[in-house]
């Protein structure tokens, strides 16, 4: 594949953005190699600056569910964009979206839009702190919940993969309160609750990790911490940005039956657009300003076209409940190929896999936090991504990050990523 104009792009761009990227992961740096730019996608494909073709196994990280330029979609942004941009004032579009979300979660009474992940994970433990008079919270090691100081500790996606382990400027007084311990791992999180009786605000958690690539919450686990929360009059925080709409309609609540007091999405929910949002049982929610006084706010909250975009997305998965059969079918059917693949190679690896959520670690033992996602072989997965790549296969450019899948797909299009996986080892 010919990549010169994505090179001379990344040349231009290193002047003006720092690293060339908007976006840490983006730059290639753990695999190595030239960041190709995107010019345009459609369906399950993505093109490039210079032509080449890649089947998306990204789908910008999550959010495009259906596939690229879904018609619908595309629709309903142009016909919103022509009633302005943004307001700053409310709208009934704002209602409606509140009430769809409801209609297809558990545990959310009251939802407040914000543009991204980071803004709702970062306002969810303020609603915590505020509502429980407590500094410290506990989040898990390899997780990511978006890039607030609080949660730049021990933090998984870029931060992982690009080694980093102190974050400059984030003070050690945040960093104090932030209380780390391995994923899965039920006895360390009662220890550090032991140790710190009444004074833990929050328990935040991504029910299935995606930032560390895709990992599995063990049997009971999910329900233990729930347990301790109860307990412990902790507020259990799901980060549902990557699993949120994606696992089932009612995200990582509904596909594995856990109940948690505050819910956060982003990804999905904006349907490409900058969208997140912060939800849960009232008595936590009626804290938010201007209800109570925890306060959050956002000039581009509630945003028209973010919103119709989202609202348009969460309208289509919740009237075609089927599309997650589908995806999960087709996640199925590239983990079963990537196994007899993977299988005849005879070097160690393993495949995490729920509903559309899969990733292929090179490791000889399973993956199950941090720790094994680390030790696994990152030159394998480097040289594997860049072989995949020349094959027009487009993985996340990080062992340390979920592939998603989009309903676009074909089992054309996961028999040529088999195809390719043979090809590539
Ligand atoms: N933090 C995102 C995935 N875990 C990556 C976002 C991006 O680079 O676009």
């Amino acid at each position: 594949m010919n990549h010169s104009i994505s090179k001379q792009l990344f040349e231009r761009a290193q002047a003006s953005i720092p690293g060339g990227v908007n976006s840490p992961v983006r730059a290639f740096k753990s695999v190595g190699g030239t960041p190709v730019f995107i010019q345009k996608a459609k369906g399950a494909y993505l093109f490039d600056a210079d032509g080449n073709k890649y089947i998306d196994y990204i789908a910008s990280w999550g959010p495009m569910i259906l596939g690229h330029a879904y018609e619908k979609v595309v629709t309903a942004i142009q016909e919103y964009a022509t009633y302005s941009t943004s307001y700053g004032a409310p709208t009934e579009l704002e209602i409606e979206m509140a009430e769809l979300i409801k209609s297809m979660v558990p545990n959310v009474d009251l939802i407040r839009m914000v543009s991204s992940g980071t803004e709702a994970c970062m306002s969810a433990v303020r609603v915590a702190r505020g509502y429980t008079g407590r500094n410290k919270i506990i989040k898990f090691e390899g997780c990511y919940h978006g890039h607030a100081d609080s949660f730049l500790v021990k933090a998984g996606s870029g931060v992982a993969t690009l080694n980093i382990q102190t974050v400059p400027g984030v003070t050690s007084g945040v960093s104090h309160d932030t209380l780390t311990c391995a994923y899965n791992d039920l006895n360390a999180v009662e220890k550090l609750v032991s140790e710190n009786k009444n004074q833990i605000a929050a328990i935040i958690i991504e029910p299935v990790a995606g930032n560390m690539g895709c990992i599995l919450p063990q049997p009971g686990y999910l329900e233990g911490l729930r347990k301790i929360c109860d307990a412990e009059d902790i507020v259990f925080i799901f980060d549902e940005v990557m699993t949120g709409f994606r696992l089932s309609a009612g995200g990582a609540q509904q596909t594995l039956k856990i109940d948690a007091d505050l819910v956060t999405y982003g990804k999905v929910i904006g349907g490409g657009l900058p969208v997140g949002a912060f939800g849960g049982k009232k008595k936590f929610m009626e804290v938010v300003a201007p209800l109570g006084n925890v306060y959050q706010a956002g000039t581009l909250s509630g945003n028209p076209i973010a919103m119709i975009a989202g609202y348009t997305t969460l309208k289509e998965l919740k009237n075609n409940p089927s599309i997650y059969q589908e995806l999960e079918e087709k996640t199925i059917y590239l983990k079963n190929g990537l196994n007899e693949v993977l299988k005849n190679w005879g070097e160690p690896y393993t495949i995490n896999q729920l509903g559309s959520m899969i990733s292929v670690h090179f490791s000889n033992r399973p993956v199950v936090d941090f720790a094994t996602a680390s030790t696994a072989d990152n030159e394998r997965f480097k040289k594997f991504f860049h072989a995949m790549l020349e094959k027009g296969i487009y993985l996340p450019p990080s062992a340390f990050e979920s592939w998603f899948l989009n309903n676009a797909l074909s089992i054309e299009d996961i028999d040529r990523t088999i195809q390719a996986a043979k090809q590539s080892l």
